[in-house]
């Protein structure tokens, strides 16, 4: 049997890709201490409340609870993300960070529950409104913060809070005798649980967070029995008609089929899913697992990487429904699909996972944050015209700029920690392998079976370069560098200090063999072309319809580079795309695309009418395209990703 693949030390990978590293470098610089003012309640269009409501909660500050249910989250992202920056050796946030620790501590009650909303507000109603209260959810985010901090820091006090918290959670729920049969209306808690059960040992955070998955759906449904209980107390009113499905509760996870209801929900589920599966060789929840991931990644998921093609509830709708200008593709969610591929590649050993991952981590995460740092999209679309973007219509949700801060700010903060732990999307490791799983310029020093091993990657495929890998063991015993080899390079070609080599390929891997000590010289050429991309004709939305691709990267055409009203774009799909040099004031270096094409200019109908006979004038001109993850960085104004085809 193949051995386990874990996550190395992040302390011990260092990002240097130019795009990626400028990302990362935004974390320590800028998000961070712009989200402690803004947490601090400092700064920001929607006033945070979050530092205030755990002293309300601790007793050292008088006052009222404000701000949305769930606002605990914001402070223990943040702090998730102040420990991944330590990591990286960045630990200007440790004193804040511990300051806030100790408020949160504070607010802990003596029996160890610990929840801003519930404490000040509803204390009567703890634990009985799982459906809406997040109070699970909170907790799960708490101890991911508390895991990332301690293996940061190796400080232990989060963790101490967030355990027993967590043996409260571990001692309220299951089927016992006493204990509430329930599971969280907002999943989150259970793979958290996994990552507090890797850290401690302790099995009972396991057997809760298998708990959790295995008495989600049973009959009957208890968030509906909540939801229909006459003494319920509504939080969300638009969750009336309580639709289990949103909640992922309508079946249980392991005979669920499609990728159903709220997005986030689904995937932080899933995720938790292929940790058990993988952890408890369990076939029945691997399978499952496999199955909504096909369902997802084949039907429901944007060529972004984006995925939830409803605005109203932020949910995923029936295959093949996946509207540009009116979904949600919430930054979140590519977030959680990254997390679920992450684990299907661990369980799985294969590499074809982080294509997904990569495409949702390339265009829509990049995408959620400006290249400055300090402004966030929410809601990712793949076709915006900012004008028709108005307050109180049906797509008020959608905004044509990037934010500083949100009402419901789960976000910001969420890309701030992913993008301060690329590391762990980059590499794994198992007994005797490296997995380089993510092409991404960086350093990693790892030891594996007594053999100290360092890998230096530069990666030059964007720009007609290759792919080097810089290899140092100190050879004890020889090792294996397995090395993706995505889907987007053609015709590949690998050598060995010079000589070209012909490994072998194995579950999307190239098997670089280090038999030896002292440095090897791995390179990887190839070509990335540009690819001209169509959707499955399912798609109603994008038949007839191009998009660009090249490597991971998804392009986009903005208002800036081809004037307004792209609608009226037409490219054919072979035509002509010739790779310039990079945008000017974009970050990464990425090539812009120039492809011949044609504007409508005219369809007929003069400026005195709205309709009249069809007459159609076009064109010819050289659209210019930008990576969809670097939009919205100049001049605001339309975008759109699919550009219908050339009229002949
Ligand atoms: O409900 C908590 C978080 O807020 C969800 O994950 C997001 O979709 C947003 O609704
Ligand atoms: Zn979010």
């Amino acid at each position: 049997m193949a051995s386990k693949i874990t996550i190395p030390d992040l302390k011990k990978i260092r990002v240097t890709d130019p795009l990626f590293s400028h990302y990362a470098g935004m974390v320590a610089k800028k998000m961070i201490p712009v989200q402690w003012e803004i947490l601090n309640g400092k700064q920001g269009q929607s006033r945070c409340f979050c530092i205030d409501n755990f002293r309300i909660a601790g007793g050292t500050l008088q006052g009222e609870h404000r701000g949305v249910v769930f606002g605990d989250t914001d402070a223990y992202k943040w702090l998730e993300a102040v420990a991944y920056c330590a990591n990286n050796g960045e630990t200007e946030y440790i004193p804040q960070a511990d300051e806030l620790i100790e408020i949160i501590g504070q607010a802990q009650q003596p029996d160890g529950y610990l929840n801003t909303y519930f404490t000040v507000c509803h204390p009567e109603l703890r634990w009985k409104n799982l459906t809406e209260g997040h109070e699970l959810y909170s907790a799960g985010h708490l101890i991911e913060a508390a895991v990332a901090y301690y293996n940061a820091t190796g400080k232990r006090r989060l963790l101490d809070i967030a355990a027993k918290f967590a043996d409260l959670i571990c001692k309220t729920f299951g089927d016992g005798e006493g204990q509430l049969p329930g599971y969280p209306g907002h999943q989150e808690i259970e793979l958290a649980l996994v990552k507090l059960w890797r850290v401690t040992g302790e099995e009972r955070y396991l057997k809760t967070a298998r708990f959790f998955i295995d008495c989600r759906g049973r009959t009957p449904n208890y968030l509906l029995r909540e939801m229909n209980d006459p003494n319920h107390k509504v939080i969300f009113p638009e969750l009336r008609n309580y639709d289990p499905s949103y909640s992922q509760s309508h079946v249980r996870p392991v005979e669920q089929k499609t990728m159903e209801g709220h997005a986030v929900r689904a995937m932080y589920q899933c995720s938790a899913m292929a940790d058990l599966a993988d952890i408890q060789q369990d076939e029945a929840l691997r399978s499952a697992c496999q199955t909504l991931w096909d369902n997802v990644t084949k039907r429901r998921m944007y060529i972004t990487g984006g995925i939830g093609s409803s605005g109203l509830l932020e949910r995923f709708t029936v295959d093949y429904d996946l509207p540009n200008d009116r979904m949600y593709c919430e930054s979140c969610a590519s977030i959680g699909l990254m997390m679920f591929g992450q684990r299907m590649a661990a369980m799985l050993h294969d590499a074809s996972y982080y294509e997904t991952v990569e495409r949702a981590l390339c265009n829509t995460v990049l995408g959620g944050v400006s290249a400055a740092g300090d402004r966030y999209f929410y809601v990712n679309p793949l076709e915006v015209w900012p004008a028709n973007c108005k307050d109180h219509t049906s797509i008020e949700y959608l905004k044509p700029v990037r934010q500083p801060w949100f009402e419901v700010a789960c976000c910001p903060a969420n890309i701030a920690r992913t993008l301060a732990s690329l590391g762990q999307y980059i590499y794994a490791v198992d007994e005797r392998s490296i997995y380089v799983n993510l092409l991404i310029g960086s350093t990693i020093e790892t030891t594996l079976r007594d053999t100290d091993v360092r890998i230096e990657q530069r990666s030059g495929l964007m720009h007609g370069g290759a792919l080097e890998l810089d290899v140092r063991s100190s050879g004890t015993h020889p090792i294996v560098v397995r090395l993706r080899l995505p889907k987007w390079i053609e015709a590949p070609v690998f050598r060995l200090n010079g000589e070209e080599i012909q490994p072998a390929v194995e579950n999307g891997y190239a098997v670089l063999a280090v038999n030896c000590a002292g440095e090897h010289h791995f390179t990887l050429s190839g070509s990335v072309p540009v690819h001209r991309c169509a959707a499955n004709l399912q798609v109603r939305a994008d038949v007839g319809r191009v998009a660009l691709q090249k490597g991971p990267f998804v392009y986009c055409f903005e208002q800036q580079d081809n004037g307004e009203n792209l609608a009226a774009l037409r490219m054919a799909p072979d035509a002509a795309v010739e790779e310039k040099a990079p945008a000017e004031g974009l970050p990464g270096n990425l090539p812009e695309l120039d492809v011949n094409g044609c504007r409508i200019v005219s369809t007929g109908v003069d400026d005195a009418e709205l309709y009249a006979d069809c007459v159609l004038r076009t064109e010819p001109c050289t659209l210019h395209a930008v990576p969809y993850g670097l939009w919205g960085n100049r001049t605001p104004g339309e975008m759109r990703v699919w550009v219908d085809t050339t009229i002949s």
